[in-house]
């Protein structure tokens, strides 16, 4: 269960951010809307946010995933204080992302821990799976950030595992294409389905051409997916799931997905 977040809404520089996709125009007054409805969203599954002021020194500031992952420690329960690891983002660009969470991240937990050099490492290559982390090695995160982060994690009681998704054309983070449901369910585009590090869970398929929706969050009793891929809304839907689906054209201009835009816990 989650009862936070931490949001940024993007900047009026948020054009300026980087971006793989061809992205077509951006309409920044849509953005700003399609942010609204995701915070509505996160409210009506019962979380509480803190809503940081735009920074138009990082363009890419709204996706605050990035910049830091939130654990608890698990001999501690799901309800102790939060522990901080902040990231070292792989773009140059996003380095200083970091040092304007600090202080928001401080109110939660009074000793952040550190990724530090020569490690780099992107929020979005993270992702929970109850017990355990994947980790992916990316174009953002290299191999020295994702071991020191494993080590923190195991000090919190986590075990973890490497992804490593360079070669995945496409696949900017490893969250773009793999979440954690729940219940041992991890949803996977078919670029990572048959990775070792995947058996013994149950995979739920992302059909080709929808592999937007695969950067899905399960808050709560509700899962978030992105408006547009009906073929995966139904899966989710048939697996017993309620879903929100939010327009993210927006945010998927600059290759970011629903998970991005906050962090949780
Ligand atoms: C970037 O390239 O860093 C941003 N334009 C998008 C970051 C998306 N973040 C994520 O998937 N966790």
């Amino acid at each position: 269960m989650f009862s936070k977040a931490i949001i940024r809404p993007p900047g009026a520089n948020y054009a300026d951010g980087l971006t793989i996709v061809a992205p077509g125009k951006l309409d920044y007054t849509r953005a700003l809307g399609q942010h609204t409805a995701y915070c509505e969203v996160l409210e009506a599954c019962g979380l509480e946010l803190t809503r940081l002021a735009a920074d138009e020194r990082f363009p890419d500031s709204a996706f605050v995933e990035d910049t830091a992952v939130i654990v608890r420690e698990l001999a501690a329960g799901r309800t102790s204080a939060p522990q901080v690891i902040l990231t070292r983002p792989g773009a140059a660009s996003r380095i200083g992302e970091v040092e304007s969470i600090k202080e928001p991240l401080s109110v939660f937990c009074p000793q952040l821990k550190s990724i530090h050099e020569p490690g780099t490492l992107d929020g979005g290559d993270v992702c929970e799976a109850a017990q355990h982390f994947f980790i992916g090695i990316s174009e953002r995160t290299n191999e020295a950030g994702a071991e020191q982060l494993a080590e923190l994690l195991s000090g919190c009681g986590y075990t973890s595992s490497l992804v490593d998704i360079r070669n995945v054309k496409d696949l900017l983070h490893l969250k773009s294409g793999l979440a954690y449901l729940g219940d041992n369910r991890l949803v996977v585009i078919e670029a990572l389905a048959n990775l070792k590090e995947f058996h013994g869970y149950e995979l739920v398929h992302v059909p080709a051409g929808e592999e937007y929706a695969a950067n899905c969050v399960r808050i709560n009793d509700q899962v978030l997916i992105a408006a547009g891929y009906p073929v995966f809304e139904r899966t989710l839907r048939d697996l017993g799931y309620k879903t929100s689906v939010l327009e993210m054209s927006e945010f998927q201009k600059m290759d970011g997905g629903l998970s991005c835009l906050s962090l949780r816990f």
